[in-house]
């Protein structure tokens, strides 16, 4: 039994990649799998098939949705994806998620908050990307992109939490950056910093639904408000703030409409293509700076030589310059 044979689950890398193409979720899930493990085997044979898959595709569409823990993204994708395959599209859910913290109870959670969409024969749902950094988490999340392409899913949803740097990462693989907010939250609140409203391409307020929803209607005009005062983005695209219930799936389909404006717009002003090729040329720089950094640290030596300096550093006695240039002498 060839090593091949046995890292793909029992089957042939070939059988793999024909059953991924032809649009097969186990065949698809066995493939993230794959492409997630941290075993040096296992990273030649996902090289390949990531190689054998790669072909330029324009059809497909990334749309991250941000917000805070609780404001209802699991729910919203899950009426949104209804949406999205009843209009005939395939639909493929991934999430991001940086905190170790999180337990399968959550993971569980989400599978029945995404019920419908999850038996849904043209969706496919991912819970959590692993890797041990927040960058191999965004480098598998990149590379489970492209696989669901190959697949077939035309629209690819990436949900993270609202909190740190995760929103940054998504950012920079999606075309599109759905914000989910709250209304009466108030923005520390909330814990949405500014710098995250920027990144978005879309604000939308959910729960505007029963007692809630004037209360919505207040915050989508202060939300308007605010978003006239951020410089224009690179899109040239207007920051649309709408309101939804994903409950009641009310402004889903709005949503949907003003993304396909979006598309629209930035397909014919250049910029969705402009965005994949920076998104793409970024991911290159970052993966060489990682790939160089683990070259680096995995030399059995280097580890006790960081070590005394640190020591020498701390008492004072030698400097972090002294030291890098010894750490690169050779
Ligand atoms: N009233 C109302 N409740 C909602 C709405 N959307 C979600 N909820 C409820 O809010 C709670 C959290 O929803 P989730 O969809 O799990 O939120 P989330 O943002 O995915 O949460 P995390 O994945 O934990 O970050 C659930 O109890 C939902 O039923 C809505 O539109 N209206
Ligand atoms: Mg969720």
């Amino acid at each position: 039994m060839d090593s091949t044979f046995r890292r793909t689950g029992n089957i042939h890398l070939q059988d793999l990649i024909d059953g991924l193409l032809s649009g097969n979720r186990a065949f698809l899930s066995k493939a993230i799998t794959l492409v997630e493990s941290k075993r040096s085997d296992d990273k030649k044979l996902s090289a390949e098939l990531i190689d054998q898959i790669l072909k330029p595709t324009n059809k497909s569409f990334r749309i991250g949705i941000t917000g805070v823990p609780g404001v209802g993204k699991s729910t919203f994708i899950e009426a949104f994806g209804k949406m999205l395959t009843a209009i005939g599209k395939k639909v493929a859910v991934l999430s991001v998620d940086p905190s170790s913290n999180r337990t399968k109870g959550s993971i569980l959670g989400d599978k029945t908050r995404m019920d419908e969409l999850s038996k849904d024969p043209n969706a496919f749902i991912r819970p959590s990307a692993s890797g041990s950094s927040l960058g191999g988490v965004a480098h598998n999340t990149r590379e489970a992109i492209l696989l669901c392409e190959a697949a077939g899913f035309d629209v690819i949803i990436i949900e993270t939490v609202g909190v740190g740097q995760s929103e940054t990462l998504v950012k920079d693989m999606v075309d599109y950056f759905l914000l989910l907010m709250l209304a009466g939250g108030g923005d520390e609140l909330q814990g949405i910093k500014r710098g995250i409203m920027e990144m978005a391409d879309h604000i939308l307020i959910n729960k505007a639904d029963r007692d809630n929803l004037k209360a919505a209607k207040r915050a989508r005009e202060d939300y308007k408000n605010a978003v006239h005062l951020f410089p224009p983005n690179e899109a040239a695209w207007e920051v649309p703030v709408g309101l939804c219930s994903a409950i009641e799936k009310t402004g889903v389909k709005e949503t949907w409409g003003e993304i396909e404006k979006f598309l629209s717009q930035t397909k014919s002003n250049g910029w969705f293509d402009e965005n994949r090729k920076r998104q793409a040329l970024k991911w290159f720089h970052e993966r060489i700076q990682a790939r160089l950094e683990d070259h680096f640290y995995s030399k059995p030596e280097i580890k006790q030589e960081i070590k005394k300096r640190e020591e020498l550093i701390s008492s004072q006695k030698l400097s972090v310059r002294k030291a890098v240039d010894e750490l690169f002498k050779d």
